[in-house]
């Protein structure tokens, strides 16, 4: 076997996990983040991210010896690169965390090592790493100038795991292998058949590279569709999910659901990475990040309105005495996770506006985010239920779903996930 010690630089929502699995079939894994404070914690045999199951399998690697947390790399026989590539305020890619994580584990590469980048990259920039690295260490070969001669093997080889659902489909789902050769890919197998249980799939980087943003980008335009149906159907006095089941009862259809916008660190920020490639070309991908980017902005206008309604019902109250109750704040269901969430930024864009009384509701948060802004309370579904004049249904949690209909039809309702109703 070609792999006694692992590394992986990053260890955030993929990496951590990617660690820990294979840590848990008895691998050396020597874990590598900037962070201090995340190395402090794993080396504890805990974990600073949320994701089902993952502290136990961390916690039996760590105590067991087979997963160690370190901020400077050391000498391994694999490494994957699993850290951010965020886009810049012009929507462009920033590979800076590619760029230092690549120059940080140079100096410890050694000939017939393998270097793979996990993390969703725009086209080109598994060639870019093999540049940077290349530069850094002139004493080794790398495939862009000696092909399948290369002392060291490069490939790429993007995660695809469902947040909430990371440790099953990291071993269930297929993997695209992209090497910079053939001999690249092949090794790229070996290291995922350590514990992948999918297909592992053999292509070229950067068909790997676009693969990636082609997934989310499929599922942005399909949410797209979803949401501009759901404005167009609000016009014409359509229940636009009764219209959707409908619809998806033909064999050929199959439209997602819409809501208050595309929230996360992936769906929303991929397909930019197309964008900022291919512009004239990739029309439809920017029209649908656009659609969905404005669903936020929208909801807050049908809060808008809604609060105006309420009051001419009741003339005898002014704004300040209207209480509207957000329920949901992450990004989707069933999940506490606040990061890029549409319905999170709607509930704070509402507090800041509106001169009444706001509740936030989210049986999976415990305390809202310090630096939260506008004046608002976090509280539970019964209290909200009995304070409230406006419900916002923002996220399609099950106990939102597992409310009475009686309760629900006594008050001014705004549904963007329609699950009251279908
Ligand atoms: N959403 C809708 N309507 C839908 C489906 C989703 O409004 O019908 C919204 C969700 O509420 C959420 C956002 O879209 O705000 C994204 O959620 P998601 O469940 O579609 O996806 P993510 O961001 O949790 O994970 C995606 C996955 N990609 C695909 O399903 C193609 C996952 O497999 C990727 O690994 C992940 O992005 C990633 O890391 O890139």
């Amino acid at each position: 076997m070609p792999f006694t010690t692992i590394s992986v630089i990053g260890l955030g929502y993929i990496g951590l996990p990617t660690a820990a699995v294979f840590a848990s079939r008895k691998k050396q894994v020597i874990g590598v983040d900037v962070n201090q404070n995340a190395v402090d914690i794993i080396n504890r045999g805990q974990i600073h991210i949320v994701e089902p199951d993952l502290d136990m399998v961390v916690h039996a690697a760590v105590t067991e010896g087979y997963l160690r947390a370190t901020t400077k790399p050391e000498p391994a026989d694999a490494f994957l690169i699993a850290v951010p590539t965020p886009f810049k305020g012009d929507y462009e890619p920033d590979l800076t965390y590619i760029e230092s994580a690549s120059k940080s584990i140079a100096p410890v590469l050694k000939k017939g090592d393998l270097v793979i980048l996990e993390s969703t990259s725009p086209v080109g920039a598994t060639e870019q790493m093999a540049a940077w690295l290349a530069e850094a260490r002139p004493d080794l070969s790398f495939p862009q100038t000696h092909g399948e001669n290369s002392d060291i093997r490069v490939a790429h080889c993007p995660e695809r795991v469902l947040p909430g659902h990371v440790l099953r489909e990291l071993v269930q789902n297929d993997r695209v292998i992209g090497g910079m050769t053939p001999k690249c890919s092949q090794l790229a197998i070996s290291l995922y058949k350590i514990f992948v249980q999918g297909e592992c799939i053999v292509t070229n980087a950067r068909t790997a590279e676009m693969c990636k943003l082609t997934e989310n980008s499929s599922r942005d335009v399909g949410i797209a569709f979803a949401n501009e149906l759901s404005m167009i159907c609000d016009k014409l006095g359509i229940n636009v999910w009764e219209l959707i089941s409908l619809a998806n009862r033909h064999p050929r259809v199959n439209i997602l659901q819409p809501g208050p916008g595309v929230g996360g660190h992936c769906i929303a920020v991929d397909p930019w990475f197309i964008v900022s490639k291919t512009p004239e070309q990739a029309r439809l991908i920017r029209t649908a990040r656009e659609v969905n980017d404005s669903k936020p902005q929208w909801v807050i206008e049908k809060v808008k309105i809604a609060i105006s309604d309420f009051l001419q019902a009741n003339p005898e109250k002014t704004a300040r005495e209207v209480t509207i109750a957000c329920f949901g704040l992450a990004f989707k269901p069933d999940i506490d996770d606040l990061r890029e969430s549409p319905a999170f930024s709607i509930t704070q864009q509402i507090a800041e506006i509106h001169s009444g009384i706001v509740l936030a509701v989210d049986p999976n948060i415990t305390s809202l985010p310090s630096d939260h802004k506008g004046r608002l309370t976090l509280t539970t579904i019964d209290t909200a239920l009995c304070e409230l004049d406006i419900l916002l249904l923002l996220v399609d949690h099950k106990e939102f779903k597992e409310i009475p209909k009686i309760e629900i039809q006594k008050h001014i309702v705004i549904d963007t996930r329609g699950i009251y109703q279908k």
